[in-house]
């Protein structure tokens, strides 16, 4: 199959997903192309059977907005004209779906071939900024017109129906990772350059934005540290981040708190952590999560959104509402005090992952989907 992979190049779930699908779909013989504004930073420069192509916003005096939807459904309209799409995959609704749909209209108006659209909702494209009145209307439309829509978790999928106007089906196909990469990698002195012997290492991954709740990360942590001599890492970039910092200088622990930046691979820093704290107020999924879970990590998450199809309380990580700061700390206490508890949890995890989460157990849900798509 010839397939367009349309998704956002910076660092997020949705498009590290889209990135790691265009890899795994190239791997299995398609022809895929990554549609965005940048190249996703989880690509690499040389991927046999994936191209990517740029979409250029050219700016105008006139403007003060970047109209992004306009070039980008031209850039898809080509693309398709010239090497023969069959599928146009949007992931993210906004506004990926709407330039999908203007792409196949315009496609359609000429004559010629047309491909299917399939549109992949992630998170808050439907939970916060999608069922905004400002959008949801034009969102709720574009899903509707899609040729095939797909859901990262039933979660997400329950979600759709009640905060747009979306009437279709939807299937759920949820995240995944290439576990012969995704796992547990040796520590080679990293974890010393944090940590001295005796200390905990805790990590936060995300793109710190107020969804996160990055006060209950420094919140929880706090209470952590003081029962449990420990350092948090911050890994990641984001409005909320100088936050964090603030808070733990606030609550003197300063010094145990180290934002790392964003870091191209996640892996290292997961795979010398002891406990993942992801307090989040919505989480459609948690990829992050998942990630953790790959390199043994025990995590510490709220019951919300679809983490519970990730994770089971007391079995493979932590679940407790968003509020109750006190019960995740007592949580991450027991895994960081415990080691047998961190042991059967850390493996209980990994095992989640590799039994449900793995590229070939979910990619070929996704051509499947596709084939269904195309035979209309
Ligand atoms: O929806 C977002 O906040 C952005 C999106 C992203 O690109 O990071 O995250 C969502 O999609 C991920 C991939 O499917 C999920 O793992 C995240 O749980 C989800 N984020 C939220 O629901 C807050």
């Amino acid at each position: 199959m010839k397939i367009a992979i349309v998704c956002y190049a910076s660092i997020g779930g949705s498009g590290i997903v889209a990135t790691e699908l265009a890899k795994c779909l190239a791997a299995r013989g398609h022809q895929v192309h990554v549609v965005s504004r940048e190249q996703p930073f989880r690509l690499g420069d040389d991927q046999p059977g994936v191209t990517f192509h740029q979409v250029l916003t050219p700016s105008y005096p006139l403007f003060r907005e970047p109209q992004y939807l306009l070039s980008l459904a031209t850039r898809i309209a080509q693309l398709a004209r010239e090497v023969g799409l069959d599928i146009i995959h949007a992931h993210y609704a906004i506004p990926h779906a709407t330039a999908a749909y203007l792409a196949r209209q315009i496609l359609e108006s000429k004559g010629g071939p047309t491909p299917k659209v399939v549109t992949t909702l992630h998170g808050t494209d439907i939970t916060i900024v999608g069922s905004d009145p400002s959008y949801a209307e034009t969102i709720g439309f574009s899903i509707d017109r899609s040729d095939g829509v797909t859901a990262v978790s039933e979660s997400l999928k329950a979600d759709t129906y009640r905060g747009l106007p979306v009437t279709r089906d939807i299937r759920v196909i949820p995240n995944f990772l290439d576990c012969r990469i995704h796992h547990r990698v040796p520590a080679n002195g990293l974890r010393e350059q944090f940590a001295g012997p005796g200390r905990s290492v805790v990590i936060h991954v995300s793109n710190f934005r107020p969804v996160k709740r990055i006060d209950t990360v420094i919140d929880v942590f706090a209470r952590i540290r003081a029962r449990q001599p420990s350092v948090l890492l911050l890994v990641g970039e984001g409005p909320d981040l100088p936050l964090a910092r603030e808070l733990a200088q606030q609550r003197g622990i300063g010094e145990d708190v180290l934002a790392l930046g964003g870091q191209e691979d996640v892996r290292q820093f997961l795979s010398i952590a002891d406990l993942f704290l992801l307090p989040s107020a919505t989480e459609s999924f948690g990829l992050a999560a998942l990630e953790a879970m790959a390199c043994d990590v025990p995590v510490v998450a709220s019951r919300v959104g679809g983490l519970p199809e990730v994770i089971e309380h007391g079995v493979s990580g932590f679940l407790h509402p968003p509020d109750e700061v006190e019960a995740m700390a007592e949580s991450g206490l027991a895994v960081l005090t415990d080691p047998a508890l961190h042991a059967r949890i850390a493996a209980a995890a990994r095992r989640v992952v590799h039994d449900r989460f793995c590229a070939e157990k979910i990619v070929p849900r996704y051509e499947r989907f596709y084939e269904e798509v195309l035979a209309g």
